[in-house]
């Protein structure tokens, strides 16, 4: 309890984040640094993140999807991130590595966190990356996915599903992994 005023990271946290992801103790000793430097009080809260967002997307209406990511990063549900959640989620989007982010896409789409995903929760998820892309860029989509129920309706019909089926994680992961064209659609790279 006294390292939260102390400023120092506990060696209860280091050693989970040592094992949980790939970073070592030199950088994540260095991420805590800038951490607090910006974050004072050690939490990243929904409006912090969502200006964050905001900022990256100066012609489109990320708020929804921000939203989205926040819930997926706030694994303990108190409604911040913490320095361990921060790097959990850093690790997870950034590593390179498909599986991984995967693995996170899957709980940003598992809306409900009941461990399987639904075609409403796509639908609401593809409606959240929609929003993100200009409306200049939107214009141009083909014409399977130029609306985000259009969208939902390609990866439900690509993963040959009814609509209350439900899709489950190893389903989604491997199916979005062997897909090019789903993978696109899960997501929103903005073109630079
Ligand atoms: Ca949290
Ligand atoms: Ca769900």
């Amino acid at each position: 309890m006294g390292n939260s005023k102390s400023g120092a990271l506990s060696k209860e946290i280091l050693e989970d984040l040592k094992m949980n992801t790939r970073y070592s103790e030199e950088e994540l000793c260095k991420w805590y640094e800038s951490f607090k430097k910006q974050c004072p009080d050690g939490k990243i809260t929904r409006p912090d993140f969502e200006k964050i967002y905001a900022n990256f997307f100066p012609n489109s209406d990320p708020k929804t999807y921000a939203r989205h990511v926040f819930r997926s990063f706030d694994t303990n549900d108190d409604g911040t991130l913490d320095f361990r959640e921060y790097i959990i989620a850093l690790h997870l989007t950034s590593s390179g590595k498909t599986s991984l982010k995967l693995e996170w896409a899957f709980s940003l789409f598992d809306v409900d966190r009941n461990g399987e995903v639904s075609k409403v929760e796509v639908l609401e998820i593809i409606t959240a990356i929609f929003k993100m892309i200009p409306p200049e860029e939107q214009k141009n989509l083909p014409d399977d996915e130029n609306s985000p129920q259009k969208r939902t309706d390609k990866l439900w019909a690509y993963f040959k599903k009814r609509e209350h089926d439900k899709i489950a994680e190893g389903e989604f992961i491997q199916g979005v992994m062997m897909n090019d064209e789903i993978m696109k659609l899960i997501q929103y790279d903005p073109k630079k």
